[in-house]
């Protein structure tokens, strides 16, 4: 992309109305825009992050075996009518009344209309196991909309449900999410850490929240400082495999990590005084195992190996993909702008043209944009005439993990200047040998 024919309307101004560093860099980077209370247009900038993050979620629910769909984001009320949420929700759910005076809502969540579809159309347990997610806007008329995309009214979601013939089946599923969520939040250069949490009105006594810590984080913590060593890495799991699920689980939850709202103080004495650590931490995703909560009432049944009728084991795993774009900026930034991990970054690299309008220097740059396409990566090419220190800050600003500085006098000698955001190391190459890096870069992400 050429910055001259996008559109990225960067924010001189620090945005009054923004309180935590994501949140104003979200705005000044051009990212967003907030349309009412918590609800948000994605710009060019911001859309494509997202973008990115969806892509991982996809690809790790179905390197887990979960099955993609689309459910609606406006649903009847009847079916929360028959699983008594509809008034327990309270006012956190928008209520919609259509035109023939039916009752209907804008989803914050989406247990009941999967447990419609499995009902309709499953009836033995030969069919299980089955994960089924999707991922789409919710609405939440939250309280307290606040930090821009990280506490909105609209936003989105992937959302997955489990189900399964035998509790100790929905409990595998529970085990294997947590798994793929470690994966998740690891390509996306985050560190999110599983926590025993409270399940509030989705139900059920198993639940992990995954918090990512940071000082602006709305949940506090407690945890054994020996968990931040922990890392998933590249390991390829069997995700069929009960055992190999459960060894993970036991690995990254055996020590104490807890939110406030099950924090322990009899517990909590046990751990090593060097050990501990209160902090705060952003929840990314949240896993649940809620056993026959909406089966039962909602008569999702099967039949199992002896004839008999009963009704399936569940669970939902949730993770905020809307959140995440202001989490991985909370986790990943400077004075200067936004510090993106190349799992998430909106273009692969920069290029920054220090003399717009020189011909050697045009061609230099179009030729280095050129060979960076044709090698399937997206750079994005500051090509406007202005000062280099005016397209440095922008760059900056927006966070692209590399940028590839040209200029006449690089060029005199035969090279350009490749920079890291994260260090603001450069070093002087070629523009082949620049090109080979980023690719050799790309190529392990
Ligand atoms: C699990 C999936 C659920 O709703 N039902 C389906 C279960 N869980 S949850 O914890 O309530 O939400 C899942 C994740 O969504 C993000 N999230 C939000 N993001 C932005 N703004 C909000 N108002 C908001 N509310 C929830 C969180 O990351 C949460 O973990």
């Amino acid at each position: 992309m050429r910055l001259t024919r996008y559109f990225l309307p960067v924010l001189k101004e620090t945005p009054a109305e923004a309180q935590i560093a994501s949140h104003r860099l979200m705005l000044r980077a051009g990212m967003i825009r907030q349309q009412a209370a918590g609800i948000y247009s994605w710009l060019p900038l911001g859309f494509k992050v997202l973008k990115r993050i969806e892509q991982i979620v996809h690809e790790e629910q179905q390197r887990a075996g979960h099955i993609p769909l689309l459910m609606p984001t406006v649903q009847p009320a009847d079916l929360w009518q028959e699983s008594g949420r509809y008034n327990a929700y309270g006012p956190e759910m928008l209520r919609i009344r259509d035109r023939h005076d039916r009752d209907m809502l804008y989803g914050p969540t989406n247990e009941e209309m999967i447990t419609d579809i499995f009902r309709s159309a499953i009836s033995s347990y030969k069919d299980l196991p089955l994960t089924l997610y999707h991922i789409q806007w919710k609405f939440r008329d939250e309280v307290r909309p606040r930090f821009g995309v990280m506490r909105g009214r609209e936003f989105y979601m992937k959302d997955g449900y489990n189900f399964d013939l035998t509790k100790e089946d929905a409990l595998h599923a529970y085990n294997r999410h947590l798994v793929s969520y470690l994966r998740t939040y690891e390509r996306m250069g985050l560190q999110a850490i599983p926590m025993r949490a409270d399940s509030g009105p989705i139900g059920g006594d198993d639940t992990h929240e995954f918090l990512v810590l940071a000082e602006t984080g709305e949940s506090e913590v407690f945890y054994d400082s020996e968990i931040t060593d922990l890392k998933f890495g590249d390991r390829e799991i069997d995700y069929d495999s009960h055992e190999a699920c459960a060894a993970i689980l036991a690995e990254f939850t055996s020590r104490y990590a807890r939110t406030d709202e099950t924090h322990d103080e009899a517990v909590w004495a046990n751990v090593p005084e060097d050990r501990r650590r209160v902090a705060r931490g952003i929840e990314v995703g949240q896993i649940f195992y809620f056993g026959t909560k909406y089966s039962e009432p909602m008569g999702a049944m099967v039949q199992g190996p002896d004839g008999k009728q009963v009704p399936v084991h569940m669970g939902s795993h949730g993770i905020g993909v809307s959140r995440l774009v202001g989490a991985i900026i909370e986790a990943s930034h400077d004075d200067k702008g936004i510090i993106w991990p190349e799992g998430v970054t909106p273009f692969h690299c920069g290029i920054v043209n220090l003399r717009q309008g020189d011909s050697a220097t045009d061609a230099a740059c179009e030729s280095l944009y050129s060979a960076l396409t044709a090698a399937g990566l997206e750079p994005l090419y500051d090509d406007r005439d202005e000062r280099a220190g005016a397209k440095f800050a922008s760059m900056d600003l927006i966070g692209l993990p590399w940028r590839i500085t040209v200029g006449p006098r690089g060029l005199e000698k035969g090279v350009v200047e490749l920079t890291s955001r994260r260090t603001g190391e450069s070093e002087e190459l070629s523009a082949e040998a620049a090109v080979e890096r980023i690719k050799g870069i790309y190529a392990g992400v």
